[in-house]
């Protein structure tokens, strides 16, 4: 799980989040941002969607980012030769091969859609264009029919193929199972896409990985269809557990709260408190017994460092369950020196106000400034 690359697809599956609208200069601030940030690839609305979508995509590819622009269209011939025609670096062809799919959907049987994909990946490769053959709904196809689906457009010459779990219904183990079964099929690189409808996507992201797939589709907080996909902070969230070293250098990790603020603010969302890394709480602590080992040694209750995110760890000391290491620390911060008995006796003065009502971060401070006051050494 040492190395893997990144499609991110906040500007293709995000637009499909209920609340992205994007206009071009939006398209473009995200693709910058995501450029920088570090993302292998930008994956983009397809260009047969509506006509803005096609002269928005043509605008990205000449804009020359670091980041290879892909777009995302369906698997046939028309689709494709609009996609290549816009100049993008690769495409990304999809179609649905779980019988609910074939039924309700598309109506193609495997031997056609067998056909056509093969014809579909060599003709974008003729075009010196790299190309990616995903099959929808994955997890709920026939796995001979896959497998063989994908043994063909590998031997036709596809750089990917792509695991999509289009509805979030697979669980880590048959996402492993899926994949490494996979891996021995196919010699082309392995993508994979994870919808979180049962908040697996990251978890089967991670398991993915491990199977030996290469490649993972994210988007900006997880924004997609439905509940969206694996977000791209979650993902390095995880990743960084087990891959300091590469995730470090590839990522410009102290941005992702500047790009999630970005969208966030695109798509009129708020980050949720719970966001890893960015939440408002992810790096706050409260209990006297956590507070008091994280001043001591940080990796004590965290997993994470903050400061290769950019971002802020915040010690609670306003709570009745603040304990006396915090008390001190605070007094310190506020430039104030007091002795250990000192901050366990104000300790128990700030639990006793706090279990009648919540105190404000203003209120104990200013209890530990009129303390400190009163207990002043006299001969200072
Ligand atoms: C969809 C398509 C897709 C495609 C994924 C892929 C999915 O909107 O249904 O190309 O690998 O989830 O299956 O996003
Ligand atoms: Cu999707």
């Amino acid at each position: 799980t040492g190395r893997f690359q990144i499609i991110e697809s906040t500007l293709r599956e995000g637009e499909q989040f209920a609340n992205a609208f994007y206009d071009t200069e939006t398209k473009i601030k995200i693709a910058t941002a995501l450029s920088d940030f570090g993302v292998e690839y930008i994956e983009l609305t397809s260009p047969v969607a509506s006509p803005q979508s096609r002269a928005d995509c043509e605008a990205i590819c000449k804009l020359g980012l670091k980041a290879k622009i892909l777009t995302h269209v369906r698997c046939t011939m028309e689709d494709a030769k609009v996609a290549v025609a816009t100049g993008v670096d690769g495409v990304d062809v999809v179609i649905g091969t779980s019988q609910i799919l074939r039924d309700h959907s598309h109506h193609k049987s495997m031997a056609e859609i067998t056909e056509t994909a093969i014809e579909v990946v060599k003709w974008i490769k003729s075009q010196g264009v790299e190309v990616r053959f995903s099959s929808e709904d994955s997890f709920r196809s026939n796995i001979v029919d896959l497998l063989s689906l994908y043994q063909a457009v590998d031997k036709a010459g596809c750089d990917r193929v792509g695991v999509a779990d289009t509805v979030g219904v697979a669980t880590p183990r048959q996402v492993y199972k899926l994949v490494r079964t996979l891996r021995d099929v196919v010699s082309c690189d392995i993508e994979t896409h994870f919808h979180n409808d049962t908040m697996c996507a990251v978890a089967n992201a991670h398991a993915a990985l491990e199977a030996g797939a290469t490649h993972v589709d994210t988007s900006v907080l997880g924004i997609g269809e439905r509940n969206g996909i694996t977000p791209l902070g979650g993902l390095l969230a995880r990743m960084i557990v087990e891959s300091p070293d590469y995730v470090k250098s590839r990522y410009k990790l102290a941005k992702l709260k500047e790009i999630e603020d970005l969208v966030a603010d695109v798509v009129q969302v708020n980050v949720p408190f719970n966001n890893p890394i960015t939440g408002y709480s992810a790096f706050s602590h409260k209990a006297g017994i956590h507070s008091k080992a994280i001043l001591a040694k940080p990796e004590t209750y965290e997993i994470l460092n903050p400061s290769d995110w950019g971002v802020k760890r915040w010690i609670h000391f306003s709570s009745r369950l603040t304990g006396w290491n915090a008390i001190k620390s605070r007094a310190g911060q506020l430039g104030l020196i007091i002795t250990d008995e000192q901050a366990k006796q104000l300790t128990q003065k700030i639990k006793a106000m706090a279990d009648v009502r919540p105190l404000a971060i203003d209120d104990t401070d200013s209890i530990i400034r009129s303390f400190c006051l009163e207990h002043q050494p006299e001969d200072q």
